[in-house]
């Protein structure tokens, strides 16, 4: 059956309005094409991407060695399951375990996934290991935590958005306020926890970035109690940063390690949560996994895309330029009373508009911004994440800063 793709934007939309759930509200553009830094509209107009599919196309759209690596596969193997054994898997799983210094991988698909096999990992650890009376176990969280949309992630989330609607919940998760190391140390205390799971800076909370020392902190905290230290790397993983990881800034190896997004530069649905033996061998054959987990497609894609970011050297680019960003729209707000903030760390930043979080102007400050050319979405209502894929250039970052100061200058409310 030949697919009549829609000659327009609108065309498209309705498409989408008539026949796909409404469980998103995205800007109104139409995306065709990708390539690098770079996205095109149904009608040919040219943006920059500033969102990276939530920095999942870390390594730019389309990256030509990633697509080869997909290809190569495509024609080849795509998926054996797990049921036998192929030629790809182990490869991948000695790359990944070296680059990131863990014993081993289990390999899933959706960041989410990744994180519920963190969270399943941890509690058999606590049972095997700590002794924690068989269901008893407890995971710790931070309020703003966002890790995904099943029922277990909504269960350990404090926004209504996420949570409201769909319960029971589950049980065994605690909330503490985030970068709050007494908080924690309290939690700490008590011997059925067995996990704090953590992102290093909080993505979708608005890029919430904790004092230096909080990681280093976690560390030395769930060390000092015996609990497992979970860092959720899925979005500020992979360079996105300034550093191949986020926790790489502090004295903070955590004890599993979640992966996902950029993992595949965009192009597959990779995940991974690495540990070392002591906890990854807890999971005994036939205890967890899926379908698609490390199939030999995924195993390409993620080897080529992982080594797209440390042959480019990503992580330092997103350092450089994340610092000009800073500047660049810290200089802006010395001229424009319609942003009061901007905060982040690499290419992981956020804008923080002088309005009430109700009110739409960040919301029409994005559709002004796609206006003129630069694509970027709030994150919670007066919040703007801006994040670029990394292989952005000076040149690029310059020409961007100026649309959004241009953009802002000229708004009005
Ligand atoms: C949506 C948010 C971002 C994540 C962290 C795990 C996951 C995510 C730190 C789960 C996923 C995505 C999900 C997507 C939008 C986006 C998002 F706005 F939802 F919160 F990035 F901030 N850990 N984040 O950010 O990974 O299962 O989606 O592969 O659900 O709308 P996933």
């Amino acid at each position: 059956m030949e697919l009549k793709t829609p000659q327009s934007s609108a065309e498209a939309i309705a498409l989408e309005n008539e026949h796909g759930a409404h469980n998103y509200h995205p800007l109104p553009v139409v995306l065709t094409r990708g390539k690098g830094v770079n996205v095109w509209d149904v009608e040919g107009k040219k943006y920059f991407d500033f969102l990276s599919a939530y920095s999942a196309v870390n390594q730019g759209h389309c990256h030509p060695k990633i697509i080869n690596a997909l290809k190569q596969q495509a024609e080849k193997l795509t998926l054996t399951s797990r049921a036998f054994h192929n030629d790809i898997l182990g490869a991948y799983e000695k790359y990944v375990t070296e680059l990131f210094g863990y014993d081993k991988i289990l390999p899933m698909n959706t960041g989410v996934e990744g994180g519920e096999t963190a969270n399943k990992l941890a509690r058999k650890w606590g049972y095997l290991k700590k002794g924690i009376p068989r269901n008893q176990a407890r995971i710790i969280f931070a309020n703003g935590n966002f890790w995904g949309r099943t029922l277990a992630a909504i269960s350990s989330s404090d926004d209504p958005a996420s949570f409201e609607g769909f319960g029971p919940y589950m049980p065994g998760y605690s909330l503490i306020p985030y970068n709050d190391l007494a908080a924690l140390e309290a939690e700490l205390k008590d011997p059925n926890v067995c996990a704090f799971m953590v992102e290093p800076i909080q993505g979708e909370a608005g890029v919430v970035v904790p004092d230096e020392g909080y990681l280093a902190g976690v560390r030395s905290l769930c060390t000092k109690y015996n609990v497992l230290f979970i860092a959720d790397e899925v979005q500020t993983g992979i360079g996105r940063t300034g550093k191949m990881l986020a926790t790489d800034y502090e004295d903070a190896k955590p004890d599993i390690l979640v992966l996902g997004k950029a993992l595949s530069g965009g192009v597959f649905p990779v995940s991974a949560a690495l540990a070392n033996n002591e906890i990854m061998m807890c999971i005994k054959p036939g205890e967890h996994g899926s379908t698609f987990g490390g199939n030999p497609l995924a195993c390409q894609v993620a080897m080529a895309a992982l080594q797209v970011v440390v042959d480019e050297d990503l992580a330092e680019n997103a350092m450089r330029l994340g610092e000009k960003f800073r500047d660049g729209i810290t200089a802006l707000i010395k001229e424009s009373d319609l942003i009061s903030s901007v905060r982040g760390k690499g290419l992981l930043n956020a804008m923080i508009i002088n309005d009430t979080e109700d009110s739409s102007t960040a919301w029409d400050l994005c559709v002004a911004l796609k206006e003129n050319g630069l694509l970027a979405k709030p994150t919670h209502g007066n919040i703007i994440r801006f994040a670029p894929p990394l292989v952005i250039t000076e040149e690029e970052l310059d020409r961007c800063i100026a649309i959004i100061r241009s953009t802002a200058l000229n708004f009005k409310k």
